[in-house]
């Protein structure tokens, strides 16, 4: 065993190189890889004695990608083309030997050698895209060579990796092996060797291409399909300009194409705020106070109390994760109206093809439904998703405290109560943690974890593991009004509902925050909630104007009317004149003069009091650290990735620039406390510094 570099060895067993590439913790593609590889690959292409050659890594995986920390720096040592160019124009056969994730550049390495073989478990795919690049080591030219067109466009675009039995269906893989990897692939390569096999040399196969050429519609039905996921983003539609590219031009005049897209893009503001979420979404799994190696629980059965919306939701990713659940109601109707809700939910995604029906059946067996809270005693974690009522919560807490099993973790859904003042009935309050799920529960991707005052390290620690294994993105909050999220969006409510007693109308502000990225504007988001949440039919008298839109009729997306009307059919929406109204009348009535308003005022005026509040909770130790709450943002909220979340976006911006524009709006609301920059804020303004500072 030479040591070509510190990560890369090479061994000859019998007359096969092994080159092997450790570089913990994924074998990013970092210096010392890309010239281990070169210089390896060089040395066993000169060996005499080699007749082929095998790349296998050690730890965890295959090649990860790049090693995204070195973007933006001055590359150093060997470029990977070099790596892939010495691979590939091998005389002898190289075969890449996979376990655990070929992404990004690990997977346009192995499309570089002659052959891959892999284990049942390995996932293939090119994720770029969640970075705002694309693969830019001719992944855009080698994978659809492979895999086809249409295939290698919904990998790439949306950066979701396959397994190994669609990767050996589609060619991307020529075998599964099983056992130890590094000898099978040795013994892989004999055999290549032994039949005489031909070299493989992707770049050279173009019957996939063909069979795409001269068929635009390929790649305008993917443009279509892919449009509203991908709105605003710019890698998606330089990855499909790329694939075309290869069904249209030679390899090499393809493949200079698709390096001036990828230097484009990495050097693009949206990369480096997406490049940021990644990161930012790592460090959100680091909790200074509770070490990596603090003891967890085992979680082996889950008990959620209540089974509405949230509460069935919450079941289906312990479900999805093999983990069986117990949901308890009050009621059996309400029970079964849970129950179906749930079984409802699996049959739309296996009627999508997102499960089979194997999964469905599989998954509903894990989720059984009961009348009494006792039969929760042998749960490890309970969940309680029961309406916002403090007494309601108290009364379950205190039964739990005496009925679960010692070591079980309590824990509240709830989106706004305190944390504290549950616990503090439970007898266990280190066992008592908030577990706040956002709607649709089993979709969507955040969960703001609550730390209580007496909330102990095992409860946290495994809470943040158990999170990333149902698939979602954890991040800890304290305890306060709103936690994190809720918290910063009650102050864009503020003023959005300011705003359109002001002078601008509620379909301006949606058009301006929809133009933003938000997947939608706060009143086209109050439609969808409804209007009446907390509305008194008997007692209401216009006090407002959600009330008097309510008395109405006009509450929202479920009558057809609220801010908007909406079409039954296509459920698009459209405004209202009457609804303008309405709001000028109202707002005459409490003598608010109109003005007129500029998108950009109207954007300013929304998000800045998130940024004011994002430095209250940072002043209140609520988030750990910044880039949390960007978390928080992006996964929870809507906050458009490619602007890497509402920290990052006030620093792109300025925090002076911001604290002077507020001090401007308080003084147009006539010294309006609301625009009070928090003393955070202000300090970093004056210092020059911004959130990254901290
Ligand atoms: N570069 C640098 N660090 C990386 C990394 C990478 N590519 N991938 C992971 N890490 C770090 C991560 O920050 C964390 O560090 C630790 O590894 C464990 O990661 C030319 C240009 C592989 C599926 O996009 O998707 O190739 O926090 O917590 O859950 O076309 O990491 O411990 O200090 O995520 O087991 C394309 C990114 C790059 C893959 C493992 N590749 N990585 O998940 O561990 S661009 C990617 C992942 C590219 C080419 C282009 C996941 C994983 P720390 P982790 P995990």
């Amino acid at each position: 065993m030479t040591a070509i570099t510190d990560v890369v060895d090479l061994e000859v067993r019998g007359k096969i190189a092994l080159v092997t590439v450790d570089n913990p913790p994924v074998n990013a593609l970092a210096r010392g890889v890309r010239d281990g590889l070169f210089e390896a690959v060089t040395q066993a292409r000169e060996d005499a004695a080699v007749e082929a050659v095998v790349i296998v890594c050690k730890g965890r995986t295959f090649i990860a990608g790049a090693d995204i920390r070195e973007f933006g720096r001055p590359p150093e040592g060997k470029l990977i083309f070099e790596a892939q160019d010495v691979i590939e124009s091998s005389p002898k056969p190289v075969v890449a030997a996979i376990h655990g994730t070929a992404l990004g550049g690990g997977l346009e390495v192995a499309l570089c050698c002659h052959y891959r073989v892999a284990v049942e478990s390995a996932r293939f795919g090119l994720p770029e895209v969640k970075l705002g690049i694309l693969p830019g080591a001719g992944g855009t030219q080698r994978l659809p060579r492979v895999v086809g067109v249409e295939k290698a466009l919904s990998m790439m675009t949306s950066g979701d990796p396959i397994g190994a039995d669609e990767a050996l269906a589609t060619g991307l893989i020529d075998a599964i092996v099983s056992g130890d990897l590094s000898e099978r692939a040795v013994a892989y390569a004999e055999q290549v060797v032994e039949e005489g096999r031909p070299l493989e040399k992707v770049r050279e196969s173009n019957d996939e291409l063909d069979a795409a050429r001269g068929k635009p519609e390929i790649f305008d039905g993917l443009r279509k399909g892919i449009a509203r996921k991908t709105r605003g983003f710019l890698a998606p539609e330089a990855i499909v300009q790329c694939v075309e590219a290869a069904v249209n031009l030679p390899f090499d005049e393809a493949i200079r194409f698709e390096r001036e897209q990828f230097v484009k893009l990495v050097t693009s503001h949206q990369s480096i705020a997406q490049r940021y979420c990644f990161f930012a979404e790592r460090q959100a799994n680091k909790i200074p106070d509770v070490p990596k190696d603090t003891p967890q629980r085992p979680i082996r059965r889950v008990g959620i109390i209540g089974a509405g919306t949230m509460g069935g939701g919450i079941s289906m990713n312990f479900a999805n994760a093999g983990i069986p659940v117990t949901i308890v109601e009050a009621k059996q109707e309400a029970l079964d109206r849970g129950l179906s809700v749930v079984r409802r939910n699996y049959e739309r995604s296996a009627s999508r093809g997102r499960i089979s029906q194997h999964d469905l059946e599989e998954r509903l067996a894990r989720i059984h439904g009961v009348l009494d809270i006792e039969l929760l005693a042998d749960c490890d974690l309970v969940i309680e998703a029961v309406f916002e009522n403090m007494d309601l919560k108290k009364d379950i807490f205190r039964k739990l405290g005496d009925v679960c099993k010692n070591g079980a973790i309590l824990a509240s859904n709830t989106s706004a109560l305190d944390i504290n003042e549950i616990a503090s009935v439970s007898g266990r309050p280190e066992a008592v943690i908030g577990l706040h799920f956002f709607s649709p529960a089993n979709v969507m991707k955040l969960i703001e974890i609550v730390r209580g005052n007496e909330t102990g390290g095992a409860a946290i620690a495994t809470c943040m593991a158990l999170a990333k294994k149902i698939g979602k993105v954890a991040v800890l909050v304290g305890v306060c009004r709103g936690f994190v999220g809720n918290r910063m969006l009650f102050a864009r409510t503020v003023q959005s509902e300011k705003l359109i007693l002001q002078g601008a109308l509620p379909w301006d502000v949606d058009r301006v925050l929809y133009d933003f990225g938000f997947p939608m504007g706060p009143f086209a988001m109050y439609d969808l909630a409804g209007l009446d949440i907390g509305w008194n039919p008997k007692t209401s008298r216009g006090e407002t104007l959600r009330n008097r839109l309510c008395e109405m009729g006009r509450r929202g997306q479920k009558t057809g009317a609220g801010y908007y009307n909406y079409d039954p059919e296509t459920r698009e929406h459209t405004p209202e004149p009457e609804v303008a109204s309405l709001i000028r009348d109202y707002a005459k009535e409490k003598g608010i003069a109109l003005r007129d308003i500029d998108d950009e005022e109207i954007l300013q005026r929304c998000l800045f009091p998130m940024v004011n509040e994002a430095a209250k909770i940072l002043e209140e130790g609520i988030a750990i650290r910044p880039s949390d709450i960007d978390v928080v943002w992006v996964n929870g909220y809507g906050w458009p990735q490619y602007r890497g979340g509402p920290v990052f976006w006030a620093d792109s911006l300025g925090l002076d620039a911001i604290v002077a524009r507020m001090k401007e709006f308080q003084e147009q609301d006539g010294g309006d406390r609301f625009w009070q920059p928090a003393a955070l804020l202000e300090q970093l303004a004056r210092e020059g510094k911004g959130f990254k500072d901290l």
